[in-house]
């Protein structure tokens, strides 16, 4: 009577690392397996986590997400940036969402088409423009994205959160050239690589 029982623990063993194996991180960027998202997301497997360096340059990528669960997610120093120029997937958005469960997280679309044609996508968080202009940014054509009085992504920002222990809040921001300043703290974080601050 005793013996089948040892057998079974085995088998449960098995299986649970099978489950763990299934889900994957696809990593995108320079130097990475996949040079573009769309590559990553082609390939992608239910319940996998596509990471896309902000290191790299992704202009006219479009792709449609076939897999469920799928997160994407944008690392690196900056926010991740996919600027449509001209192209689209499927004439719909730079992204279509043919599966369900679908999260994007930490990155800039682009282009005046939509973000996605996901009926229940999530938009909470990012700000759709129809152009750069709209932004306000003090001087986007010399790469100075600080924001100006009366910009749309002032306050409209989400808090990030932790990653375990350590605070993904930015305290920090770039002052040109090759200098640094503490990030203004008004309670509410705004979108973007800076935070607004009257006077400045
Ligand atoms: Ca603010």
């Amino acid at each position: 009577m005793r013996r089948p029982i040892p057998c079974l623990f085995p088998f449960a063993m098995v299986t649970v690392a099978a489950c763990v194996v299934e889900a994957g991180t696809l990593e995108v960027g320079p130097g990475r397996k996949y040079a573009r998202p769309s590559e990553a997301i082609g390939a992608a497997k239910d319940g996998d986590v596509v990471e896309i360096d902000s290191a790299g340059s992704y202009g006219g990528d479009v792709a449609t997400i076939r897999a469920n669960r799928l997160t994407v997610r944008g690392v690196g120093a900056c926010r991740v940036k996919l600027p449509a120029e001209g192209h689209h997937a499927g004439g719909k958005a730079i992204w279509i969402a043919a599966g369900d469960d679908i999260t994007v997280e930490n990155i800039e679309f682009i282009g005046p088409i939509p973000l996605t044609n996901h009926p229940k996508a999530e938009e909470a968080g990012n700000i759709v423009l129809q152009s750069v202009a709209e932004a306000r940014l003090a001087d986007p054509a010399r790469y100075d994205y600080r924001l100006e009085a009366g910009s749309p992504a002032i306050d409209k920002g989400v808090e990030p959160g932790k990653a375990g222990e350590i605070s993904l809040v930015p305290e920090f921001q770039y002052v040109h050239p090759a200098k640094g300043e503490k990030r203004p703290d008004d309670g509410k974080i705004d979108v973007g690589a800076y935070e607004f601050a009257k006077g400045k």
